[in-house]
């Protein structure tokens, strides 16, 4: 698959964002100064870029708890992204919820709610209306591999497969839910071939290499385009961290973990580029800097906005039905 030079840098650049992103969201975690729950997404980051890239407006998402980079891929502003995380009334879910489950209709992102797997039918549903609709656009809908044995996820992709639908499954298998190994929850190793009992092509691919999930994606997206259904793409990757801030992760050795930092997936794309002469020393710093610089002014906007009044938890609530 031929991608610009211009086009990798981009994807790079997304792949840095996200690392950094959640490496300073955990450090604020450990200052106390988020709210809500937070599930780190470092080792995960050629999920986000490898699927979001080149994603229309029109097309929408709903991302799971955890991995913050596919909000900021999507159009999320990372000022607001980072007031919502603090709590602040100018972020996202207005400081009356997670940051983690809001959305935005206007940008294509639908908001998922905390119960593991029940997004999965509402994205078959925004498919649904692409289609009816007559559009051309395509619903990504991710998910974990715990989601993947609720029963959201049977139906749906049945209904996606009977009436070929627009829309991606991507399944990002991080090898655990919560301290739940895959092997003691399921009994098959890969996930993708849950897609043949409905009807659509499933598609296994290395979640660690981004380039192979863009491409994977990109065909996905294209046979959505045009009609032709879903795709189920399980994305083989790992979450370095704890499933959130409070697991200490115990259920899993240091080997394991080490094996998996090996294939870090940010490194591994900048050799790749390096190799290829698009990536130097200089580069490399110039993006980290400018990102870091970036991060760093959304959390002092953070810091400093407004937190909710009382009288916001009405807002929203009902439709004014005066206008
Ligand atoms: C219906 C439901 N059951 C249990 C939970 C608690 N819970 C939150 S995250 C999670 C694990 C999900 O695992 P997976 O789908 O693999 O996603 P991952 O956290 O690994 O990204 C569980 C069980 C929940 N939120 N909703
Ligand atoms: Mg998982």
């Amino acid at each position: 698959m031929q991608i610009s030079d211009k086009d990798l840098l981009q994807m790079y650049r997304w792949m840095v964002l996200d690392r950094v992103f959640e490496e300073k969201t955990f450090d604020l975690l450990k200052l106390g100064k988020l709210v809500g729950f937070h599930h780190p997404n470092v080792g995960q980051e050629a999920v986000d870029v490898g699927t979001c890239y080149g994603l229309r407006k029109d097309d929408t998402i709903m991302p799971t708890h955890r991995g913050k980079g596919k909000y900021l891929m999507k159009g999320v502003d990372i000022k607001i992204m980072m007031a919502g995380m603090f709590g602040r009334r100018n972020g996202s879910g207005k400081g009356r919820g997670p940051a983690s489950h809001s959305g935005d209709n206007s940008i294509g992102l639908l908001a998922g709610t905390g119960l593991i797997g029940s997004g999965i039918p509402i994205s078959t549903g925004a498919a649904l209306a692409m289609k009816l609709q007559k559009k051309d656009s395509v619903a990504l809908h991710f998910f974990g591999d715990g989601a993947s044995n609720r029963g959201d996820f049977h139906e749906a992709l049945n209904m996606a497969g009977v009436m070929k639908l627009p829309i991606v499954y991507v399944c990002d298998n991080n090898c655990y839910a919560m301290s739940v190994p895959q092997s003691c929850a399921m009994a098959i190793e890969n996930i993708a071939i849950r897609a043949e009992g409905y009807g659509f092509p499933g598609i296994m691919v290395d979640g660690n290499d981004v380039l192979a999930v863009y491409e994977a994606s990109q065909k996905a997206i294209v046979r959505a385009r045009k009609g032709e259904g879903p795709t189920l793409i399980e994305c083989k990757t790992y979450r370095w961290m704890g499933h959130s801030i409070n697991d200490p992760g115990v259920y899993r050795s240091a080997e394991e973990v080490a094996a998996w930092k090996e294939k870090c997936p940010v490194r591994r794309f900048e050799n790749y580029l390096r190799e290829k002469k698009i990536l130097n020393d200089a580069k490399v710093q110039d993006v980290y800097k400018k990102v870091n610089e970036e991060i760093e002014e959304a959390v002092h906007l953070a810091e400093s906005s407004p937190l909710p009044l009382p009288e916001d938890t009405l807002l929203d609530v009902y439709a004014d039905l005066k206008n």
